[in-house]
């Protein structure tokens, strides 16, 4: 795996923040709801975050930990006082390189948690690990590695906690492609004025009212950014692996196997799916030649999910009109790629689920930590076998 092309920032991020927000914590008797239980009860209900159907403690391999290990070392001595009988090691490292990746496994021999990000070393030397926390909503880094699912490692994550963030993101890249602001900050940046309107054409710009959005994807990411669409007066409609139900503001939830046929008389389609085998490739030139001439993309899911020469290709020849891209593939872009240029393309480098409210993220880690040193039923379980 090649860590440059797959890591984001946002992780580190996370670690950093949490290192900073954290400090002043005290020692709290865990049979009380201190300010960490009352959070993580206030997230739990906001996101109707699931609870694994029975406890951990029934799992056979469940045992209170002796050695969990974390991304950053201040955050262990944070984390440290919520597991006073084991032992939390922090650990330090660049994400770009793999750096901290290797650091990780170094460190993972005895371990029987993880609070981080997986990687094939880390799995193949983590002998005794038994649950990973996931710091991020995106569960591939542990679901693609095949020794994850033969050893049924307990994989949580962020799922749905991120939304909000994340919507945010795809709602400011549509409206930065429909108002032309990756045009106007090129000329802001050169210091030139355009001038004032001459045809209502000129500018090519557009409005979202009584546009169709198409969220391919209807999770927890996927449900919030259809929400804030359906608030802008869009028509939304939606695909989900799973069944057809849906919120009351998307007007048509379709199966995946219909997602092409949806496309194809969407005004924006957004990418919230969870990179998977089904999804991986998904966005192909039979895909962007089905979407109208005029229509948008936006992905703030991954990269991997597109073939990014097809992207290119239908951006080059009008196929599609534009496109929004939290994520690519490579990530990073090489300096010479074509995207970087592209005046119909607005891209931001994997940032979507970075938030002033970071907060949501430390009361789950807490709960759930404190849910399986007492054996319960744990949060926002990964279904390893969906990827999701
Ligand atoms: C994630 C992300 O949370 O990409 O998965 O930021």
């Amino acid at each position: 795996m090649s860590f440059s092309k797959r890591r984001s920032w946002a992780p580190v991020l996370f670690v950093a923040g949490l290192v900073l927000s954290v400090v002043p914590a005290t020692a709290q008797n865990a049979a009380e709801c201190d300010q960490y239980c009352q959070a993580a009860a206030a997230v739990i209900e906001r996101f109707e975050l699931r609870e694994a159907p029975s406890p951990v403690r029934e799992r056979p391999d469940w045992r209170p930990p002796v050695r969990i290990v974390v991304f950053g070392e201040g955050f262990a001595r944070f984390l440290s006082q919520f597991a006073p009988e084991a032992e939390v090691v922090g650990v330090e490292g660049r994400m770009e390189d793999g750096q901290m990746f290797s650091a990780v496994a170094d460190e993972i021999e005895g371990a029987d948690v993880l609070v981080g990000l997986c990687s094939p070393e880390i799995i193949e030397r983590g002998k005794d690990l038994r649950w990973i926390q996931l710091v991020n909503a995106g569960a591939e880094t542990c679901t693609t590695i095949p020794e994850v699912l033969e050893r049924g490692i307990l994989v949580t994550n962020f799922q749905r906690i991120l939304g909000p963030q994340i919507a945010d993101h795809a709602i400011a890249l549509m409206f930065g492609l429909a108002r032309g602001l990756q045009r106007f900050g090129a000329e802001q940046a050169a210091g030139t004025w355009s001038g004032p309107l001459r045809s209502p054409g000129e500018y090519a710009l557009w409005e979202v009212e009584e546009k169709t959005m198409l969220v391919v994807g209807l999770g927890g990411i996927g449900t919030e950014i259809a929400k804030r669409a359906a608030g802008l007066g869009m028509r939304v409609q939606a695909t989900r692996n799973s069944r057809r139900e849906g919120p009351e503001f998307v007007e048509y939830v379709g199966l995946a196997h219909e997602v092409v046929e949806l496309a194809a008389n969407a005004d924006v389609v957004v990418n919230a799916t969870p990179l998977t085998a089904q999804t991986r490739g998904m966005f192909d030139a039979a895909f962007f030649d089905a979407m109208k001439e005029t229509a948008s993309f936006i992905n703030i899911a991954r990269g991997e999910s597109v073939v990014t020469a097809d992207l290119v290709a239908a951006l080059e020849s009008g196929a599609i009109a534009g496109a929004g891209l939290d994520v690519t593939d490579p990530e990073p872009l090489p300096p010479d790629h074509p995207l970087w240029g592209m005046a119909n393309v607005i891209l931001t480098p994997h940032i979507a689920a970075a938030s002033d409210r970071g907060g949501r993220r430390l009361p789950l880690i807490i709960e759930n930590l404190r849910r399986y040193l007492r054996g319960d039923r744990m949060l926002s379980v990964v279904n390893l076998e969906r990827g999701y």
